[in-house]
């Protein structure tokens, strides 16, 4: 059917979105990233392709676990529509940057671009859980995938072997680069964790020390590991979306993006070998940003953990829903006056960034699913709920917001019909046991000193069933 109910034949179907239909010159790869998806696509990519030397900057962009939205993409040239979808309404707009969409299992492929000399960056939006940490925050060299990725590389190192996590893949190439000498580069980690860089660094550089230490060295002394805050929902493209992007711009686009209007990205490191001018595009270039990443990864992305877990266990879908909910609410904005109170340094402007968090969750045409922000939640509140629990209780005061969270995640776990978190079986042991032993044990797996701390058993304890049960019904 056609927008106006119209029957469509196949002869009359409107012609895919490609760079036959919409001539446009591909840039030189320049940009390796790691995780194509949608929030690349609506970020990372759409910042490229407003730089005023974007023609320079062409991304090569592998997927991670499965080959679909490379193959999707490659059909169309890398073309695709961002549709930044508004309160009053939608736009659209093509973007050309990525000029090379590929299967993340092409490791090949990946050694190849990362050891040419023209490629300066390499971005990752490989998940939070990819990282691996423990609970300790470092590299989890006992994890099993990371062990058979150290297995499959030690086979002929950076030879045989075909590594399968994000992480393992990295390494392979960035041996390759070595081997070809082809000079230094940096790592640009776009994943929501507080000291991304940091993060990325101490697990790539991990997993190649325990490889080879002379990898690791040069790794370590020829890569810029540049920490950034990321910021844009984007939800997962729907079949209404592909009817939308058909009906206003005339073209079939199998894999358009939606986007909230607004984007956000700040960036704190060095690029030895070049960039793309991204400030064109509204990004900010800071010497500390610590007190940035706090900010979005609290404010933002705990309020999603808690509207996530809490708004499920209330019956609620979208994250507008859940918000419209005034227990939900009550929960926001207590957790953010817990977290407003451990944010400090640089000019905030906290009371502002709140209410237009209110605003942006609140919009009602993006149809943010609880669902999907609810998964790697171990992972998750480490760097959302932690955090903020162990600066108040240092302060002496109890923490009962972000322990709310912890609780409500903690109730989830038991009553989700699906449970994804890379401990999802550690998670499944712990409510084996009953009563204080469970938040114990559950606690330990997001933090060992917490649950070490019986008055923070004790605490979440007393608030699990916040947003089920007795307390749902007052
Ligand atoms: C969300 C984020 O799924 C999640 O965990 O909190 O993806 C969030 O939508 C983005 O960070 C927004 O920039």
């Amino acid at each position: 059917m056609n927008h106006k109910g119209q029957a469509v034949s196949a002869a009359t179907s409107p012609r895919r979105l490609s760079r036959t239909l919409r001539p446009v010159a591909k840039a030189p790869v320049r940009i390796v990233h790691l995780g194509l998806g949608a929030f690349h696509r609506s970020h990372q990519a759409w910042y490229t392709h407003q730089a005023g030397n974007s023609a320079e900057w062409g991304i090569a962009s592998f997927t991670g676990r499965r080959p679909d939205a490379a193959e999707v993409l490659a059909e169309q040239d890398g073309l695709y529509t961002v549709v930044e979808r508004a309160d009053d309404g939608d736009s659209f707009e093509v973007i050309s940057s990525i000029v090379e969409a590929v299967d993340g299992a092409d490791v090949g492929r990946l050694a190849e671009l990362v050891a040419a000399r023209a490629t300066a960056v390499i971005t990752l939006t490989i998940t939070e859980a990819a990282y691996r940490l423990g609970s300790d925050g470092r590299l989890d060299r006992s994890a099993p995938d990371v062990v058979a990725d150290l297995a499959l590389l030690a086979d002929g190192s950076a030879g045989k072997g075909k590594p399968t996590t994000p992480l393992g893949r990295l390494v392979f190439a960035l041996a390759a680069r070595r081997a070809a000498g082809a000079g230094p580069l940096a790592v640009v980690c776009c994943d929501n964790l507080s000291n991304n860089g940091t993060v990325a660094h101490n697990a790539v550089v991990g997993l190649a020390s325990a490889l080879d230490a002379e990898l690791a060295a040069w790794i370590d002394a020829n890569t810029s590991f540049v920490s950034t805050s990321v910021d844009r929902i984007t939800p997962r493209t729907t079949e209404a979306d592909l009817a939308a992007v058909e009906a206003a711009c005339g073209y079939r686009d199998n894999s358009p993006v939606v986007a909230e209007p607004f984007r956000n990205w700040v960036l704190s490191g060095d690029f030895p070998a070049g960039r793309p001018q991204w400030e064109d595009a509204g990004a900010v270039f800071v010497d500390d940003i610590e007190p940035y990443e706090n900010r979005k990864l609290w404010l933002l992305n705990g309020a999603h953990s808690l509207l996530a877990y809490a708004g499920q266990l209330r019956g609620h879908t979208t994250v507008a829903e859940a918000l419209a909910d005034p227990l939900c609410l009550q929960g926001v904005e207590s957790f953010w006056d817990e977290a407003e109170a451990n944010l400090h340094g640089a000019d905030l402007r906290i009371p502002a960034y709140r209410a237009a968090l209110l605003e942006r969750f609140s919009n009602a045409r993006i149809a943010h699913h609880l669902a999907q922000i609810a998964m790697d939640g171990s992972t998750k509140l480490r760097m959302r709920a932690v955090p903020v629990l162990l600066a108040e209780r240092a302060q002496g005061r109890s923490g009962s917001a972000s322990a709310v969270m912890i609780a409500a995640w903690m109730d989830f776990s038991v009553t989700a019909s699906e449970f994804h978190d890379p401990l999802a079986a550690e998670v499944a042991a712990a409510n084996r046991l009953g009563g204080t032993e469970r938040i114990r044990a559950l606690l330990a797996l997001l933090n060992p000193a917490l649950a070490g701390d019986d008055a923070v058993v004790q605490l979440i304890e007393n608030l699990s069933g916040t947003f089920s049960g007795l307390a749902v019904a007052e």
